[in-house]
């Protein structure tokens, strides 16, 4: 059985990470697998990437029994070959990408999480910051994206204790949009897929674009990137569909063009 399962189903590009007797934690093959499907999301048919994670957990982050094999590959290579790849990956994909936590997520399998462009979590579910109780500093972007969402100071704290924190509370500080009960978790999470993947796909990329340029932008240069492509964004179909669509009072079908 592969690593990763892929599916398009829907105009979603369904990315399950597949080792769930070792709560989906990446070894190589495994990270490498997911950097090729991400890159196959790129594909006008796929207009909302789904990641999600078989079994009872979400990611457990590193393998810890690859990196403790003596012919395992380094540090450096772990971390600009497998997981940077796949955050820059998300971060670019000119498309929303949901993150289903359908269990723990800990260490790079919750940072990978929190770079998506929109996090839900099942009711069960959890994150830990594992790093720091195995000797390690945060990774896979977190103390980029971390800060951002939950601010410095409970960035801090989660990230130095090593705290594992409930969906619950990941909801109530902001670190992840929404919770559901495990019951109806992926019926409730493709739902939200279903419901991007019919949206206009290109102004969700300008507003992807845009919101990454703010995390470093200042309040000028931002105005000018909104002018830009909120001109873009009336250049496209979906635009004029979803005007027609409105004046003519009905449903708009948008296309993604
Ligand atoms: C695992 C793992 C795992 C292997 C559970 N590996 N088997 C970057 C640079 C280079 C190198 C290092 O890494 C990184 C990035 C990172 O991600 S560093 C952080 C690595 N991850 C961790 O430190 C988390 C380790 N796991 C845990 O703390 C717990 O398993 C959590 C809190 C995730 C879940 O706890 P439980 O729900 O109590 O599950 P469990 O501990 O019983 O795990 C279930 C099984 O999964 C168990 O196997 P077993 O054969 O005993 O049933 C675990 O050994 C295995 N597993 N995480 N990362």
């Amino acid at each position: 059985m592969s690593s990763i399962l892929f599916e398009i189903k829907d105009s979603i590009g369904f990315i399950t990470l597949n080792r769930p007797e070792k709560l989906n934690s990446f070894n190589r093959e495994m990270a490498l697998l997911m950097q090729a499907k991400l890159d196959e999301c790129k594909s006008k048919e796929v207009r909302c990437v789904y990641i999600t994670g078989a079994g009872k957990g979400f990611c457990a982050g590193q393998d810890l029994s690859e990196v403790a094999d003596p012919g395992a590959p380094g540090f450096n290579e772990i971390l600009s070959e497998h997981y940077n790849p796949i955050i820059t990956r998300i971060r670019k994909l000119e498309k929303p990408v949901v993150a289903a936590v359908n269990g723990v997520a800990a260490g790079a399998g919750a940072n990978i999480a929190l770079c998506c462009d929109i996090v839900i979590a099942a009711q069960s579910a959890s994150f830990i910051q594992a790093f720091s109780k195995i000797g390690l500093v945060p990774d896979s972007s977190g103390t980029y994206f971390l800060p951002r969402l939950i601010g410095w100071q409970k960035a801090s704290a989660l990230m130095m204790l090593g705290e594992k924190i409930s969906a619950a509370e990941a909801e109530r500080i902001g670190m992840i949009y929404k919770i559901f009960n495990d019951e109806h978790f992926s019926e409730n999470a493709i739902n939200i897929a279903k419901y991007l993947a019919q949206m206009p796909t290109l102004c969700l990329s300008y507003t992807k674009l845009l919101l990454n340029n703010s995390l470093s932008s200042h309040l000028d240069e931002q105005m000018q990137d909104e002018n830009i492509f909120q001109q873009r964004a009336a250049a496209t179909e979906d635009y004029k569909e979803g005007v027609n669509a409105f004046m003519e009072k009905r449903k708009a079908n948008f296309k993604g063009e």
